[in-house]
């Protein structure tokens, strides 16, 4: 193989991944090659305000320190052991976070997939050996444009015919009803209550463009899930880790998921950690030999996990979450009149999206993302009109104005192509 000391190109890296890469992503033509805290930096060295924080994996900054220094110290002293033996790192991670959010037991998996996979499982498993629903007969309601991953039994229960065509056939076991629609949830229980396992919700709709369900409909979805003896299953892996601006977002309405699954900022974007928490009643039907992963509960990943964690609260990422999301909101709100481009502002806490007044089909969301990453802000859009917004939560104040000064210059200069 040839080695070579220069320095490759953006253009080139580009090439590399377009001629050696499978096209499964349409990336945003910029090469990054360093962050720290809320910015990244590409290979010619400029400088960009990261506003979607790789999904919101990231939200306790680029390279936090504490983090760095986590990783590479376990990583010197031990990273994987498997399963088969203990490791001094579980048992202390797994008291940490399950005290943290309050449940007494968790299972601990890499990939937010497989976080939903074992929630799935769990559910359908407690289906039938604590409801006593019928052999095979176990059905999770889920909703129209949910996103939860990419494996062949998730895409099974998507609507995004991206997601999920040709890649049939698909897994039975899934009823698809309309988000936040309390009615068609309230039919699908009264109708089929006896064959019901469990209702997996997003507490807010990442991939559907930051789609925030109207005030109350978690709670009452929960209520009627105790009713009929239903497993209220919270998909958390985006909303959750103080993304918008609580801990978890269903904590707005004080509902508590009977199984809540985390993943992406568990480990601030360090490694891939994701947990699907639980209470004895419920994670008992798992018994050894009946769910695993080589990686999940490795000393690397519950090391991060708990640094990660432990940035959350006390760097008071939540609160900041929370009262950056206000002016952030007033600002693009105040933008939305002046621009006929914005038509309006949606989300919670640093979860937010805009909505282009333009067709999905258009590439006005595109090319306003492309207009962005000249200003120095880097962004993406989502269903092709609406561009999310989600920066690091260790952001302050001063840098939030700044961001915003530079999506409303590059809005209200902007010139469709
Ligand atoms: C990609 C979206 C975000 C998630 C929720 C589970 C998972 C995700 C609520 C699976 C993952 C990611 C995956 C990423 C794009 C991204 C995404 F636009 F597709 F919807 F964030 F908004 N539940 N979401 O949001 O977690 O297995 O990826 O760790 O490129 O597919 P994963």
């Amino acid at each position: 193989m040839e080695t070579t000391t220069k320095k490759l190109s953006s253009a080139e890296l580009m090439e590399l991944e377009n001629k050696y890469g499978a096209h499964n992503y349409h990336p945003l033509g910029v090469v990054l090659a360093k962050g720290e805290g809320v910015y990244v930096w590409d290979v010619e060295g400029k400088k960009y305000f990261d506003f979607l924080s790789a999904y919101s994996a990231v939200n306790q900054g680029h390279c936090h320190p504490r983090l760095v220094e986590a990783i590479k110290t376990q990583a010197a002293t031990l990273n994987l052991t498997s399963r088969a033996f203990y490791n001094d790192q579980l048992g202390v991670y797994e008291k940490y976070v399950t005290e943290y959010f309050g449940y007494d037991k968790v299972l601990p998996m890499n990939t937010g997939a497989e976080g939903v996979e074992t929630a799935i499982k769990i559910c359908r498993k407690w289906g039938y050996e604590k409801k006593g629903i019928a052999v095979n007969e176990a059905k999770i309601i889920v909703c129209g444009q949910n996103f939860h991953g990419r494996t062949v039994t998730i895409i099974s229960f998507s609507s995004d015919p991206d997601a999920r065509g040709n890649f049939g056939p698909y897994t039975p076991g899934f009823i698809s009803i309309p988000y936040n629609n309390i009615e068609a949830l309230k039919s699908v229980l009264e109708t089929e209550s006896k064959t019901i396992a469990g209702f997996l919700v997003e507490p807010i709709q990442g991939e559907a463009g930051v789609n925030v369900p109207d005030e109350g409909f978690l709670l009452e979805a929960y209520k009627m899930c105790k009713q009929h003896n239903v497993l209220f299953i919270g998909d958390e892996i985006q909303t959750g880790i103080a993304r918008t601006g609580r801990m978890l977002a269903c904590e707005y309405e004080n509902v508590k998921p009977d199984i809540l699954i985390l993943g992406k900022a568990l480990s601030g974007g360090m490694y891939p950690v994701a947990a699907v928490l639980a209470n004895d009643e419920i994670m008992e039907v798992i018994k050894p030999g009946q769910h695993g992963s080589t990686y999940g509960g490795n000393p690397m990943a519950c090391a991060v996990a708990m640094e990660a964690l432990k940035i959350v609260s006390e760097e008071q990422l939540a609160v900041n979450a929370f009262d950056l999301g206000v002016i952030f909101r007033k600002r693009m709100n105040t933008l939305a009149e002046k621009s006929d481009l914005v038509l309006k502002v949606r989300g919670k806490g640093l979860l937010n999206a805009i909505l282009i007044n333009d067709s999905p089909e258009s590439s006005t969301a595109m090319d306003i993302c492309i207009a962005l990453s000249k200003n120095s802000l880097l962004a993406k859009p989502t269903h092709g009109n609406i561009i999310r917004f989600a920066p690091p939560l260790v952001m302050t104040k001063s840098q939030l104005d700044e961001c915003c000064s530079i999506i409303e210059k590059t809005i209200l200069s902007f010139k469709k192509v």
